[in-house]
């Protein structure tokens, strides 16, 4: 028999934090609302060569797809922000340590691992990044943040360095509140991107991918044009201009959170060179061996 749903909500937080996550909320599964926002985002483009994006647009829409009778959606935050130390190659922050796919995936299986024990007969699927799911949204629902002008979801205590996962269930845990808030009269993001990529579209702010210096260095193939190779700078795996400006990121003493470094020892930076010049030397083999696990190491020593 299961727990009422009060109580599994206490005891999935509970476990969540246990496991090192620094935010644990819960929402109901029904579809997304912002569905509409994504599909225009794709069709104007802007997703660019992130096929996928296009793709897994049909099965966004039911999360029966990923898990049927799906009834409750757990989403965790996990805080990856530190200065970085170990080199002078710009890295996004996200990327120094170990790839956060398989830190998080772990930490949620075995979450779904403790609550199949206390609830026996239900199901429970951990999924980050990996399945057609709109995670911000979800985790925006369970209380985690809010959508701020650089679309990056916000928690007003935490600011925004965290990553996020979510656990479906066909367990009926009960919901929390969503987040509430949001940027006001600030555009300092807007004015900070090299790039100009952070865009309005219907009254909701937009990163165009194609612009961005994030998708440029992690996910667009083949040569980079001049305007390309300018835009991105010295940045060599993804981008953080957008949130290192950001306001709610800013280390205070009214709010000790945010920008606290990480406790996530998986997370910490793994660069062990200093210098691009560095790394050209290296054959692919050494290139494997000292960066296995990196998530800034994606797109291999050629990237
Ligand atoms: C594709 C993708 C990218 C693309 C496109 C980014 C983008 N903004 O769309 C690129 C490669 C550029 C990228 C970059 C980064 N990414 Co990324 N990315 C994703 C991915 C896979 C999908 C995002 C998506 O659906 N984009 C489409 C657009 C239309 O969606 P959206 O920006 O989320 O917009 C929503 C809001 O605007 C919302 N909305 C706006 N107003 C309102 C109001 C209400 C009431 C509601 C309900 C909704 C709403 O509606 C939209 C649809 O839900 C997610 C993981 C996932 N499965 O969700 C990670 C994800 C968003 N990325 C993440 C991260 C960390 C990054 C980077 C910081 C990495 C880096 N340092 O380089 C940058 C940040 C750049 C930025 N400012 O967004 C994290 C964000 C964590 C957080 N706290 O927000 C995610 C969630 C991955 C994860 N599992 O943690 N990313």
């Amino acid at each position: 028999m299961s727990l009422p749903g009060d109580l599994l909500n206490e005891k999935v937080k509970a476990e969540g934090h246990a496991l090192g996550f620094d935010l644990v909320g819960v929402c109901d599964a029904s579809p997304p609302h912002s569905l509409g926002v994504l599909e225009a985002w794709v069709g104007e483009g802007m997703h660019g060569e992130m096929a996928y994006m296009a793709d897994s647009l049909p099965l966004r829409g039911d999360l029966n797809r990923v898990l049927p009778g799906v009834r409750s959606v757990v989403a965790v935050g996990l805080n990856y922000y530190q200065e970085p130390v170990g080199g002078d190659v710009k890295v996004a922050r996200y990327a120094l340590g170990r790839d956060y796919h398989k830190v998080i995936r772990g930490k949620l299986k075995k979450l779904a691992r403790t609550m199949v024990r206390v609830c026996p007969g239900e199901k429970w699927r951990a999924c980050v990044d990996s399945a057609p799911i709109m995670e911000r949204e979800y985790a925006n629902r369970a209380g985690l943040g809010w959508f701020g002008k650089n679309t990056c979801l916000i928690n007003s205590h935490r600011g925004s360095w965290f990553l996020i996962g979510v656990l479906l269930t066909t367990a009926e845990v009960a919901i929390d509140s969503p987040a509430v808030g949001g940027c006001g009269t600030c555009r300092k993001c807007i004015d900070a991107c090299p790039t100009g990529a952070i865009v309005q579209r219907g009254g909701v702010w937009q990163v165009d991918a194609r612009r961005c210096i994030s998708y440029l260095t992690i996910e667009k193939r083949g040569e980079f044009s001049a305007e390309e190779k300018e835009m991105i700078g010295d940045w060599t795996f993804g981008c953080d201009v957008c949130q290192e400006v950001c306001p709610f990121n800013q280390a205070r003493e009214s709010q000790p959170l945010r920008a606290a470094e990480t406790q996530e020892a998986e997370f910490l930076d793994r660069r062990d060179f200093g210098s691009l010049e560095e790394i050209l030397v290296w054959s692919e083999s050494e290139w494997d061996e000292r960066t296995r696990g990196v998530r800034f190491a994606g797109r291999g020593l050629r990237g």
